[in-house]
């Protein structure tokens, strides 16, 4: 891995960083001091796989499908880089055994402390059909929707067919992972929360990633905003670089901002990811960055309720054949 490369949350930034940031850090070795540290669990030992939806030798990440406890279930399990901050700890606490050795050149396995080899594992349960086509590699089309494609295919499909927000609600509710907000603007209109993304494990820097989420609630996607949203995206722009200025003194220039379309939830939120970082969805076929979005509704209130957008959707998405059915593919 190329570690030198890769920037730390080091512990003077530590201070800065939520509560979860810092237990993970490895200021609690074992994971189990700290006081709200949750218990280890080991749900997973219900968990019987029915296929592999995709996964990644490079990446180092698979996509899992099964039931756990009688429910479908979705699991992403993914290796996570190695930290500067704890080489000296790995060096130190490692075992290691000789695979081959040639005039100057050697091969080692490692083992190392476990809480220095933990993998991310995310679970999504019960999870419904549309999150296991979600994670299963397939082969996309790219599609060419109209304003008009929008409110006669596109429109009537999300409405019918869209994941459930339950999550989004309870972030803007506090009644889930509250004690990982950065920034909380609480108004009504121009309000947003700003946390660490699922897919950000917040031990470094290098693949920060977190998502700001509007307080109005009937903005579903891009398609929706008109000018009359630009005060808040002005303030989700300007509050949610400044908060993670102050809480990972990463500076805008190292930003990229920007919305999906389509996306997976639909109620609008705003993506934060570290430049350089290659954070699934970011490729132009679908990330539209806010800066842009700002501009273009400044030019034409109504640009994204009248322009044509083009979007990847994968070969077993439903409304990819609501656009075939519709001719318009
Ligand atoms: N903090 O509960 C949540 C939560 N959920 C349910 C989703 N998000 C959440 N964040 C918090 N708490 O960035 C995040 C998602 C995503 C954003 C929604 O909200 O992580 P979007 O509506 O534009 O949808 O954004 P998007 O980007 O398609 O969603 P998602 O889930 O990231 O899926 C994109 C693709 O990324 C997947 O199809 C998958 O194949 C791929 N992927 C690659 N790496 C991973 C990974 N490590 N984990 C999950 N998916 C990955």
């Amino acid at each position: 891995a190329n570690v030198a490369a890769k920037r730390e949350i080091s512990s003077a930034e530590g201070e800065e960083l939520s509560r979860e940031a810092k237990r993970a850090k490895g200021d609690d070795k074992n994971g189990e001091e700290g006081g709200n540290e949750p218990e280890w669990e080991n749900i997973l030992s219900t968990f019987t796989t029915t296929s592999v939806l995709s996964d990644s030798a490079r990446e180092k990440i698979m996509f899992l499908h099964g039931k756990m406890a009688g429910d479908e279930a979705v699991v992403v399990l993914e290796k996570t880089p190695v930290r500067e901050d704890s080489l000296a700890e790995l060096f130190r606490d490692s075992k290691l055994r000789l695979d081959m050795r040639n005039d100057i050149y050697s091969s080692y396995r490692l083992q190392a402390p476990p809480h220095l080899n933990e993998i991310k594992t995310t679970v999504v349960c019960p999870a419904t059909e549309k999150h296991v086509k979600k994670y299963r590699r397939q082969e996309s089309f790219l599609v060419e929707e109209t304003g008009d494609d929008y409110r006669s295919i596109t429109l009537p499909y999300i409405q019918g067919q869209s994941l459930s927000l339950q999550w989004v609600y309870n972030i803007l509710e506090k009644k889930a992972e509250a004690e990982r907000v950065v920034y909380d603007d609480p108004d009504p209109e121009v309000g947003f929360v700003l946390l660490p993304d699922l897919k950000w494990d917040q031990k470094q820097v290098d693949d920060l990633y977190l998502i700001a989420i509007a307080r109005q609630k009937d903005i579903k996607s891009l398609r929706d905003l008109s000018s009359e949203h630009l005060p808040l995206l002005h303030n989700i722009f300007q509050k949610g670089k400044a908060a993670i200025l102050e809480r990972y003194n990463l500076s805008a220039s190292k930003l990229r901002v920007y919305l999906h379309y389509q996306p997976s939830y639909y109620h609008l939120h705003v993506h934060f990811t570290k430049l350089g970082h290659d954070a699934p969805g970011c490729g132009v076929e679908r990330a539209h960055l806010l800066s842009d979005v700002i501009q273009n509704l400044q030019t034409d209130p109504q640009y994204y309720r009248t322009r044509t957008l083009w979007f990847p959707l994968r070969a077993d998405d439903g409304l990819l054949g609501r656009f075939r059915e519709a001719g318009r593919l």
